[in-house]
């Protein structure tokens, strides 16, 4: 008989991996965090997630489920009595989050991402412009959503606080090495108070990584010839 344990492969590094860690925080779930080592893939994760070969993979039952988003929907289905509602309760406000959710992860993370390996400083400029045009986009989507609330579907942590929170440690480390900042009280003073509460959450504390460790992380990966 499959055991009810629940795994998860990731990396402390990954944002997509930080996604699964907080719902099953917020769930109160333990899990075994079975970690991947940057530059190869475990046979677990070939076989777990064959189609993508991504992390991070929730083994549930040892049965899997892939895509970040996909895996933070299945918790809050899974584990619905235990813990805070993830995703919003009206189907409306369910549809505008996963909006949001597909917005931040098709266009803003593809130019935040890209600052880091822009060459010269043209390139460096019109990226950095790209990334702060989405962080306008996404300061007004906070307040039309929030309401006035501490977050993005209310008084608590929730779906696209998840989804968006999650890139907030290498938003850090790209604003140290842009020497830019990107969120900040001027530019962006809602998104910018929002990041400080989600960081202090307990669910997020305890698995948002430190700049500077990933600061140096990101110095190694992106020392290495770009990949394909
Ligand atoms: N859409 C995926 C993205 C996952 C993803 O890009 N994971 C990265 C680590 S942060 C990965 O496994 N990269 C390895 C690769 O691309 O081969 C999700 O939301 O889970």
């Amino acid at each position: 008989m499959a055991s009810d344990e629940v795994k998860l492969i990731g990396a402390w590094a990954s944002p997509f991996a930080m996604r699964p860690r907080i719902a099953l925080n917020l769930k109160s779930v333990p899990y075994e965090f079975l970690q991947e080592t940057f530059g190869s893939k475990s046979e677990l994760l070939l076989k777990s997630n064959p189609v993508h070969k991504k992390i991070p993979v929730l083994l549930h039952a040892d049965k899997p489920v892939c895509e970040s988003n996909i895996i933070v929907e299945y918790i809050d289905e899974t584990w619905s009595s235990s813990g805070p509602s993830i995703l919003p309760s009206h189907p409306y406000d369910r549809a505008i989050a996963r909006f949001w959710a597909a917005y931040i992860d098709e266009k803003w993370f593809d130019s935040l991402r890209s600052i880091l390996k822009a060459e010269g400083e043209e390139e460096k400029k019109a990226v950095l412009a790209r990334v702060e045009e989405g962080n306008a986009i996404l300061e007004k989507a906070f307040k039309d959503c929030s309401k006035g609330k501490s977050f993005f579907n209310g008084d608590q942590i929730g779906y696209l606080d998840i989804a968006f929170g999650c890139f907030l440690g290498w938003l850090r480390v790209t604003e140290l090495a842009a020497g830019h900042k990107l969120v900040d009280d001027v530019k962006t003073p809602s998104l910018s108070k929002w990041a400080e509460r989600f960081c202090n959450d307990p669910a997020v504390k305890p698995v948002m990584p430190d700049t500077a460790k990933l600061a140096e992380f990101a110095q190694k990966i992106f020392a290495k010839p770009p990949q394909a």
